[in-house]
């Protein structure tokens, strides 16, 4: 058994040799290798049960939901509703109507900014958002505030990556209305203090809105206990399909703001006197939904619950420190994120080599990663590198991945000279 070496008593260490069983693609030879799969921040790989769920829904149930009076418009409907039932308890949400189905994170936030923001800012007010921000928890606020006159000011972030609570401090007042932030940093691996952030943009009267992208495959997730107003993630990034996801929204805000999409299945009566909206979570779920990657997001938090979210922490948190030590033996190589509360990304530069050419080289040895930006621009900006390499670590990966990693980078060095 390949398990995470040391786990402290009482969390059983993942089996990675068992999980990496579970997912079809990792048995793909790329380039002549095993594949090591290290860029799951981007998209995760998803299991055979995903797989299987998905094509079940196809196979056996595929209808439109909440539409028809037919078995199968039925079944799919169960379907469907069942998952966001999962998705509930996997934020321990209070409410199942408070979870609104999404394309994704982007789609969420986009959803808070229009909806909530957009008929609520005025000139001169402000939403504060992190240095360390991916862009689609930037762009959506400086559109909202092109709309209102609103400002977008950004909170800085420390040399190690940590988010600097001075300074939000320093910039919370009267005009906050909005405190956007990641859970955890994609370009840095930053995990953000939520509940503290949560209950300092309270005490301004402002809310808080987090990007849960990075967080949801990695810990277990307590949106009451977090304290904030809306949380939104992504299923692909908990080895769900794509083009599925959740908002999750208090229902006293949910309840207040207007839809933000016109169309079938969000409404309760239409006339061209006027329409009236249908009650949560329909409101915010205008046209056909993605029901089959629902299927398939229901079966993905079936896996990820089974596993255990305290175990995949675990996992995690040691792998890390093994990357980050072993990585710390190439030459040359700079880690850029070292906040001492981080999770399993490690973005890093290698003096001289432009990240490209490295994802490029590694990639030739099966070695998966991603090198850019990220859609993190100001966080290149801040640590003045106009790109990194990243590579993400997640429940199937081991040691022996992050050796292939080191060695192919020993090797890229070697090409450099
Ligand atoms: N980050 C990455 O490689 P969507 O595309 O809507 O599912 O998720 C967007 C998003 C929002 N916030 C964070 C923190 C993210 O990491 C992402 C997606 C990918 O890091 C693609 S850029």
């Amino acid at each position: 058994m390949n398990a995470t070496p040391s786990s402290p008593p009482g969390i059983a260490p993942l089996d990675v040799e068992r999980i990496r069983r579970d997912f079809p693609l990792l048995k793909r030879q790329v380039n002549g290798h095993r594949l090591v799969y290290l860029d799951s921040a981007a998209t995760t790989q998803r299991p055979s049960v995903v797989i299987d769920a998905v094509r079940d829904f196809y196979e056996q149930h595929n209808a439109n939901v909440h539409r028809g009076v037919h078995q199968l418009s039925q079944e799919a409907t169960a379907i469907f509703e069942a998952t966001r039932e999962k998705a509930r308890a996997f934020v321990n949400a209070p409410e199942v109507a408070e979870m609104i189905y999404v394309r994704g994170t982007t789609e969420a936030i986009n959803l808070v900014a229009q909806s909530w923001a957009r008929p609520r800012l005025k000139p001169g007010d402000e939403i504060l958002v992190t240095t360390m921000e991916h862009h689609s928890n930037i762009v959506p606020w400086q559109l909202v505030a092109e709309q209102t006159g609103a400002v977008v000011r950004p909170i800085a972030i420390d040399d190690d990556g940590t988010l600097d609570l001075d300074d939000l401090d320093a910039r919370l007042s009267e005009r906050t209305r909005v405190v956007a932030v990641g859970h955890v940093s994609n370009s840095l691996g930053t995990v953000n203090p939520i509940a503290h952030i949560a209950k300092r943009a309270r005490s301004v009267g402002a809310i808080t809105v987090v990007d849960g992208a990075q967080a949801a495959p990695h810990y277990p997730i307590d949106v009451q206990a977090l304290g904030c107003d809306f949380y939104a993630f992504s299923g692909h990034k908990v080895f769900g399909p794509t083009g599925v996801g959740f908002l999750w929204g208090r229902r006293e805000w949910l309840d207040a703001m207007p839809p933000w999409m016109g169309g079938g299945d969000m409404i309760n009566s239409v006339s061209f006197q006027g329409s009236t909206w249908a009650p949560l979570p329909s409101k915010f779920e205008a046209g056909t939904p993605n029901v089959g990657g629902a299927a398939g997001l229901g079966a993905a938090f079936d896996y990820v619950s089974g596993l255990g979210l305290d175990r995949i922490a675990q996992h995690d948190h040691e792998l890390l420190q093994y990357g980050t030590a072993r990585l710390l033996e190439v030459d040359g190589l700079r880690l850029i994120g070292t906040s001492p509360k981080k999770t399993g990304i490690l973005s890093f530069v290698l003096a001289g080599i432009h990240p490209h050419d490295i994802g490029t080289i590694v990639d030739r040895d099966g070695v998966a990663i991603r090198t850019g930006h990220h859609c993190a621009q100001p966080v290149m900006e801040r640590f003045g590198v106009p790109a990194t390499v990243r590579a993400s670590l997640t429940i199937h990966n081991d040691r022996a991945d992050i050796d292939r990693l080191v060695e192919s980078l020993e090797g890229v060095r070697r090409m450099f000279g």
